[in-house]
């Protein structure tokens, strides 16, 4: 589990400390009430990378602030990803010590098991929890075997409420997979029908789509109306309050500043609106 400081004008300065790989690790002593979400979605859909850009959209205004103070980067999870430079050659951008919970193989799942990252919030906790993604590359008995270590974790004693499950969508996906419709279906099986309404929607990828949910809202909208009209007629709203849009590309960026890669004149200007559209959706 790591505890993370952020916003250190909203929040207390607490200590960020290198402890065994995590980045820490204080609670408010008088904590009164923990907030748990649960990050749901497809292999590769951007769980992991928003929990990244949470941190750092909490932290830090702006793009800009965040570039001028980009030895502070808060790398909570490993990542790694290739970019083109302008001159198209590639480069492997890495951000944080090796974890291994966190494949960085080209092509291959990323998050093995599920984990916590906590973010005291004054006297509030949020418990943002990463999970291993669904359509896992190595088929549907690592699926089965993630989905079951999903369950386990949030059925853990200590977490006595589960108060908002998000499911991460790519925001142009046109086609939802057999395995999405599977996890969805299991996930709500084991929770209680009323769950539902902790449910929103996370839409990742979104700056092609103007921040909107593009061509996933509607097959999603029909995946919704089937889950209804059968039993247990499970009622999940798809209401504009349930729609979150978001890009990360502009933690992505800054990850590619703080490496020094040249990008195109101008990339900053450009990436600098999904960093203000996150800090204001957060
Ligand atoms: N442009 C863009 N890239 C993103 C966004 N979110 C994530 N990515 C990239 O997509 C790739 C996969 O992101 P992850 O955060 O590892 O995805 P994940 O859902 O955690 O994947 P698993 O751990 O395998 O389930 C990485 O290269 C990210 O940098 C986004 O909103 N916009
Ligand atoms: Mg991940």
């Amino acid at each position: 589990m790591t505890v993370v400081s952020v916003r250190q004008s909203r929040i207390q300065r607490l200590a960020i400390k290198n402890n065994n790989r995590h980045i820490l690790l204080q609670v408010p002593a008088a904590v009164q009430k923990t907030i748990n979400i649960l990050m749901v979605g497809e292999t590769g859909v951007g769980k992991t990378t928003f929990i990244n850009n949470f941190a750092n959209c909490l932290t830090y205004e702006t793009l800009e602030e965040a570039m001028r103070h980009n030895h502070k980067i808060l790398a909570l999870i490993p990542c790694s990803f290739t970019q083109a430079d302008r001159f198209h050659e590639r480069h492997v951008v890495t951000i944080g010590e090796v974890d291994a919970n966190e494949n960085n193989e080209v092509g291959q799942s990323a998050t093995q098991i599920c984990k916590s990252y906590l973010f005291p919030f004054g006297e509030l906790v949020i418990r943002i929890m990463d999970t291993p993604g669904i359509g896992d590359v190595r088929g549907i008995e690592q699926d089965k075997i993630n989905l079951e270590n999903i369950l386990a974790f949030i059925s853990q004693p200590h977490l006595k409420e589960l108060h908002g499950i998000c499911i991460l969508l790519k925001s142009n996906d046109s086609r939802l997979t057999v395995n999405f419709n599977y996890c969805l279906k299991e996930l709500l099986c084991h929770l209680q029908k009323d769950a539902a309404r902790n449910i929103m929607f996370v839409f990742t990828n979104t700056r092609g789509t103007s921040y909107l949910p593009g061509e996933t809202y509607a097959i999603l909208k029909k995946r919704l109306d089937e889950i209804r009209a059968v039993p247990p007629h499970v009622d999940i709203s798809l209401d504009r309050d349930r729609i979150f849009c978001f890009d990360s590309e502009a933690f992505r960026y800054l990850m590619i500043h703080k490496q020094g890669i040249q990008m195109q004149p101008g990339s900053a200007r450009i990436f600098s609106k999904s960093w203000k559209i996150s800090v204001q959706v957060f």
